[in-house]
């Protein structure tokens, strides 16, 4: 099997998680820079952006790169094909089934990796001709699934014999040496990197994410069946006592539109959506990307050379 740093012309195994409106050009060169893979994310945003972004992003680095396709943007299609037309190394997917997408990116030799939130939707990727899929647990920030990291990724693992990226409550040496413990070949990091120097992102967010303690996120909009995690905020509060009462998918829907925006641009920390993970509790202050990247491979492996005790192979045995 083709190792991951391979397969994605990295130094590290390390993915940036593409968080619309933060995963612009220089979050994404930045990780790039520093040995990881940098994502630009489509988000909801049309192809003359995201084709900008991808030539701001080859002004800053020489490295690979990819970009993330949400696939409940109006513009995915559209994307998709700018993918192609711009050869990009990396087409990441997220929030759907990119399968009739897969046969076109490949002919266009791109290494296709699916976002995925259960082991079914992992084995029909592999099926469609994914590279790799990224198996992301509900610890993660924004748009959830159901199973956590720690029982995803090694079921997913299981499941598939392409290489599995683990996502969700990893942001520092421990949780990404845990995920590889799992089954995983690489991570993905977003919450950590929200808060890099390079994240083009409203100071009052990223210090919110600093403050952050453990217990910090909450679900919003189970209901509809696209659960987002989002700091606790006045926007959360007000949207979780909606959605306790009644509301319709569309009201709430019309009401969470626009907040991302609100936060990411405009720095609105009490009505705009602050998406995060549960591991915004381990980010503790805003650093440069590839210092993150240096301090998560130290971290790595200083937990590596600690372990054995219990099985007489390590450190105290
Ligand atoms: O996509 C994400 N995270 C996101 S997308 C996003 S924008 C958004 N905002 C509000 C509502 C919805 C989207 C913010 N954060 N992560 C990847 C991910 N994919 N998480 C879960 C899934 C997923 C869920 C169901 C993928 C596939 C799926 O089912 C596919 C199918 O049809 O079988």
């Amino acid at each position: 099997m083709k190792d991951i740093t391979g397969l994605l012309g990295v130094r590290y195994p390390i993915i940036q998680g593409a968080m619309a409106w933060v995963a612009e050009h220089r979050l994404a060169a930045a990780v790039s820079n520093g040995g990881g893979l940098g994502l630009i994310a489509g988000g909801s945003a049309d192809a003359d952006f995201v084709r900008g972004q991808i030539q701001g992003a080859r002004a800053l680095t020489d490295k690979p790169f990819g970009v993330n396709i949400m696939l409940m943007s109006p513009f995915a299609d559209d994307l998709m094909q700018l993918a192609i037309d711009e050869k990009v190394r990396v087409v990441t997917t997220g929030a759907g089934n990119p399968g009739k997408y897969i046969e076109a990116l490949k002919a266009a030799g791109i290494v296709v990796i699916p976002v995925v939130a259960s082991a079914a939707l992992a084995k029909r990727m592999e099926r469609a001709g994914a590279d790799a899929v990224v198996a992301e647990g509900s610890e993660s920030g924004g748009h959830i699934g159901e199973i956590t990291t720690m029982n995803l990724v090694p079921q997913v693992a299981d499941a598939v014999s392409i290489p599995v990226i683990a996502a969700g409550g990893i942001a520092d040496g421990r949780g990404a040496a845990a995920a590889f413990m799992l089954g995983a070949k690489g991570v993905q990091v977003g919450t950590r990197f929200l808060s890099a120097t390079e994240a083009v992102v409203a100071q009052s967010y990223k210090d919110r994410i600093i403050a952050a303690g453990d217990t910090d996120t909450v679900v919003t909009g189970r209901f509809t069946g696209h659960p987002v995690r989002v700091l606790r905020n006045k926007l959360a509060r007000e949207m979780l006592s909606r959605e306790k009462v009644d509301i319709s998918v569309e009201e709430f829907e019309g009401l969470m539109s626009g907040t991302l925006r609100k936060a990411v641009v405009d720095g609105d920390a009490d009505y705009g959506s602050l998406m995060a993970g549960q591991s915004a509790g381990l980010v503790k202050k805003e650093q440069p990307a590839a210092e993150i990247i240096s301090e998560i491979m130290d971290g790595m492996r200083e937990v590596y050379a600690a372990q054995g005790e219990y099985l007489g192979m390590g450190a105290g045995a």
